[in-house]
């Protein structure tokens, strides 16, 4: 069994996330998620719609995620991916480079981000009134 790991904040769910996670699971039989706890968006500098229950619920109710884990720091990664047997850790190329590191621990994918959307979009189109 492939088991795949990737992150997000996952706000405002979109198609763009809906696309990575697919293409994610598609690289293996089993996904694990870990999405950003409301203290952990506010040391990255986001201001979220929807708290993290709601946006932990959101993702895990997909049918190609297996499991959510929550994202409490920028450290936890080689931990969760040793924890969960890891094979494959996936992001958007907003991200490359970034986690290389843990290509002493699993595969590291890095996948073409789905252009013109984003959490941040939908905000400001939606304060725009469009
Ligand atoms: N994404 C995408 N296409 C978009 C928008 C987002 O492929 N149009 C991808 C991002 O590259 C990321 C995932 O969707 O892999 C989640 O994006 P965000 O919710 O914006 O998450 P982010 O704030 O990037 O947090 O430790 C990693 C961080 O938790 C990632």
């Amino acid at each position: 069994m492939i088991r795949v790991l990737t992150y997000g904040t996952y706000d405002l769910f979109h198609y763009g996330h809906l696309r990575i996670l697919k293409r994610a699971r598609e690289l293996g039989d089993y996904l694990v998620v870990g999405v950003s706890t409301d203290e952990f968006n506010a040391l990255k500098n986001k201001q979220c719609v929807y708290p993290y229950t709601e946006r932990a619920q959101i993702v895990e109710a997909l049918k190609c995620v297996d499991l959510v884990i929550p994202e409490e720091n920028w450290e936890q990664k080689t931990d969760d991916v040793r924890r969960n047997n890891i094979d494959i850790f996936v992001m958007g190329d907003d991200w490359e480079g970034k986690f290389d590191f843990l290509r002493d621990y699993c595969k590291v994918v890095y996948l073409p981000r789905t252009p013109d959307i984003s959490s941040t979009d939908i905000k400001s189109q939606i304060k725009q009134g469009k």
